[in-house]
């Protein structure tokens, strides 16, 4: 019951995504509809996937991944699963020429040899990113990233469509599936949230206009691979443990990347997955998971780094690359780069 009043102030205007998504659709600089429709068809993706990861704690009843369900379907684990939704989705509506997945060891060309096919986007997507959490019934989330392609419309999709810097990037996003499940997006123009109210399946514009705080007191990261952090990361550490004006400040890892940030955008914080001497670029795929989230921070006013340089000016090399990542309130990101930089 508060749960419901809350959601009513919340969604005062009761403006919906769908009708959020057609509103802004002229402001939009390249507007022609097609990425409103590839936004609307990520919707409807996050509520199928939704429905299945909210049903992920009746594993055991419903059967394990692996197992046979009583139709006689094999069970799917859920990021498995997840990554066939979306790419299901997206390939049915053809509404992008190309799609790249975390979950996927290349990228996937869509009606490649249709010279009819005008489709001009493509799709980087990590389906359900932190799923290690779903078997603790911990939020994972969904990540989205868009690019215009490079190569003519009409022709198969390459490479280089998908290793674009992020400053590319024509819109991004996630879901959380948490205990309410939202999705977050920018078009470049700002970033807003949305929720779902799952009585009826409809995303609400819960959080116009979403900012990092300038500054915050959360710091997170896994404080587990201290000791093999470079000297800089150490030291920022202790900075933020440290008791001097506003700190020490709070630790809070989630270890669900989506969590993790999402909790800092509204209370102010940083998040860092930084390389060690175990992981020499740390574990944060830049396609998949920095490029969209730097993308989303600096929309909120926040900053996102590899600690030497914007994550979005990176030239990414590899489909499944990785960059060190420290990202949120920009007060705090610059400070980590100081102390990062201090060391070569
Ligand atoms: P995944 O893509 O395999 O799910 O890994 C990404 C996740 C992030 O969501 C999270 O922040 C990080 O891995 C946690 O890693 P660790 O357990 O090493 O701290
Ligand atoms: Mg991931």
């Amino acid at each position: 019951m508060v749960h419901n009043v809350h959601f009513e102030m919340m969604t005062k205007k009761n403006t919906t995504l769908g009708e959020f998504i057609i509103e802004n659709q002229n402001s939009f600089q390249y507007s022609s509809g097609e990425l409103s429709k590839l936004i609307n068809a990520i919707r409807l993706a996050a509520k199928v996937v939704n429905h299945e990861v909210n049903k992920a704690g009746l594993i055991d009843v419903l059967g394990a991944a692996g197992d046979t369900n009583i139709q006689g379907e094999d069970q799917q684990k859920l990021d498995v699963l997840a990554n066939d939704k979306f790419i299901q989705t997206l390939k049915n509506r053809e509404i992008v020429c190309g799609i790249a997945s975390e979950e996927e060891d290349d990228f996937i060309s869509i009606n490649s040899n249709d010279e009819n096919h005008q489709n001009k986007y493509v799709v980087l997507i990590d389906p359900l990113d932190g799923s290690s959490n779903i078997d603790v019934n911990v939020s994972v989330g969904t990540i989205f990233s868009i690019y215009r392609r490079i190569t003519p419309v009409g022709t198969p999709v390459t490479l280089e469509d998908f290793l674009q810097p992020g400053d590319q990037q024509v819109a991004a996003g996630y879901i959380i599936y948490g205990t309410s499940t939202m999705l977050v997006y920018t078009t470049g123009d700002g970033v807003n949230g949305f929720t779902l109210n799952p009585a009826i399946g409809t995303f609400y514009l819960s959080h116009p206009n979403m900012q990092f705080p300038k500054t915050g007191k959360i710091y997170s990261v896994n404080e587990g691979n201290y000791t093999h952090f470079p000297q800089g990361v150490k030291d920022y550490i202790k900075h933020c443990q440290k008791e001097e004006g506003d700190r020490p400040y709070t630790s809070r890892y989630i270890g669900s990347l989506v969590s993790d940030f999402h909790r800092n955008m509204i209370k102010g914080g940083i998040y860092m997955y930084p390389k060690s001497s175990i992981a020499s670029n740390g574990k944060l795929r830049l396609l998949y998971e920095c490029n969209p989230m730097a993308f989303i921070a600096e929309q909120a006013q926040g900053k996102a780094s590899d600690g030497h340089q914007r994550i979005l000016e990176i030239k990414p090399t590899e489909l499944h690359e990785r960059v060190p990542f420290f990202c949120g309130s920009t007060a705090m990101v610059t400070k980590a780069e100081e102390f990062i930089q201090k060391y070569h």
